[in-house]
């Protein structure tokens, strides 16, 4: 067996030219073999080879989109590097440079075990294509409870360590963040309601997902570009933000243009912004029976813009309030509703033909 700090082992990962420019193209957003091939003059089947390995490995990450396949770095490039180092320190204690990380049932690290106890997602069809319950992999039920257990205890490295292995195992982004993400900030809910914790606790899990979100979301960037705009907002006086966020990602993904408002919009504000952007879809996000009126209000103020009249858009409405009363839609004079972020892109992909270019 070679020393763990074999320099010839890890200049084979971490020095080797052609991954190093194909990891470097990669760096400024998604692409395709034959971009990589033009860009780096490298021959195709070598730059195949490479990617093919690079993604075992969990670097790199391959999305279908029609007929083309697009590459792109799973995390962040620092981490990236520190992943090959990593890996090649495994495979080398392991005894076999270059095989994936043996599976662990103990250890320092139960984030590691889990990463490594894994199986790797190799029918990667989509950036926010949603897993669902059936093919669930088993880790999943372990990701979601140490996420919990690690944005209830305020511990943000052990978070993103997890985030980065979800990512480079090719978990997509509606899986995080439904299977994952919500989950865990909903069980913090289901405490509260108990007694068990307080508003501090899920202020902090709230704020550490945000910056998860975003962290997922960056390695989510769109490989093409729609011509559909939305305009997203939380009613005035709803401070939740958190899934209207991920609505906002999703659309992004799949190309479209997105103007987030945010939280606790006031309705004239929200309504002037409309008739600025002239989007084709408006999101709004009411969590609480007292933000009943102002989304009534809203809604009422949005379809009597100039704007609806000269480019019909859509309005959708959701968010605890709105789950939790039936026939509310038709009410609101609202289009549609979804109850979470994959029903939400199932509705928006029926509704809307996607990834036109530029
Ligand atoms: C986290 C949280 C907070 C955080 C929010 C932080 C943030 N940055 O967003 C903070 C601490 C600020 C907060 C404050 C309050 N909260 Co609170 N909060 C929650 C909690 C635990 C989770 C909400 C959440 O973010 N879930 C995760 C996201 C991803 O899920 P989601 O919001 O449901 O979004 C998904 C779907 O609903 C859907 N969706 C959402 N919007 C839209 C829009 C459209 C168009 C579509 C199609 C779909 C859609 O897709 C999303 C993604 O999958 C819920 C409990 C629960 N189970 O929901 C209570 C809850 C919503 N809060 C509640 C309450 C009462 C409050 C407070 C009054 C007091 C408190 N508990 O602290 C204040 C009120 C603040 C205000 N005025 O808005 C109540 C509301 C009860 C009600 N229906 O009237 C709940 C239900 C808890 C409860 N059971 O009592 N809260």
């Amino acid at each position: 067996m070679r020393n763990k700090f074999d320099p010839d082992v890890l200049s084979i990962a971490l020095a080797e030219p052609s991954r190093r420019a194909l990891l470097e193209n990669l760096r400024f957003g998604p692409k395709t073999v034959s971009e990589l091939v033009q860009a780096t003059q490298l021959k195709q089947p070598n730059v195949s080879n490479h990617l093919a390995k690079m993604r075992l490995q969990g670097i790199v990450r391959a999305e279908r989109m029609g007929r083309q396949v697009y590459y792109s770095l799973s995390m962040p490039f620092a981490d990236v590097l520190m992943r090959m180092h990593e890996y090649v320190s495994n495979s080398v204690a392991n005894g076999v440079a270059g095989s994936p990380p043996a599976a662990e049932s103990s250890g320092s690290h139960p984030i590691a075990a889990d990463v490594q106890a894994a199986p790797m997602n190799n029918d990667h069809r989509g950036s926010v294509e949603h897993s669902g319950p059936d093919d669930a992999r088993p880790p999943l039920m372990e990701w979601r409870n140490t996420y919990f257990q690690s944005i209830f205890g305020g511990k943000e490295d052990q978070a993103t360590h997890l985030v980065n292995a979800m990512l480079s195992q090719g978990l997509d982004m509606a899986t995080i963040y439904t299977e994952v993400f919500q989950w865990a900030i909903n069980r913090i809910g289901d405490l509260f309601q108990q007694g068990a914790t307080d508003e501090a606790h899920e202020h902090m899990a709230s704020a550490i997902t945000e910056r998860m979100m975003a962290r997922v979301a960056q390695f989510h960037n769109p490989v093409t570009r729609s011509q559909y705009r939305a305009v997203l907002g939380s009613v005035a006086g709803n401070w939740h933000v958190m899934g209207l966020r991920m609505l906002a990602d999703g659309l992004r993904a799949l190309g479209w243009d997105t103007v987030f408002l945010g939280a606790n919009v006031p309705t004239a504000s929200f309504a002037s912004m409309v008739q600025l952007m002239r989007p084709d879809l408006i999101v709004i996000s009411c969590a609480m029976e007292d933000q009943a009126l102002e989304l009534r209000e809203l809604i009422a103020c949005l379809r009597a813009q100039p704007a609806q009249a000269e480019k019909p858009f859509v309005i959708a409405v959701g968010g605890q309030y709105v789950m939790s009363h039936a026939n509310l839609l038709a009410d609101l004079h609202a289009d549609f509703s979804a109850p979470d972020l994959p029903h939400f892109l199932a509705e928006i992909r029926a509704r809307y033909t996607l990834h036109s270019k530029n």
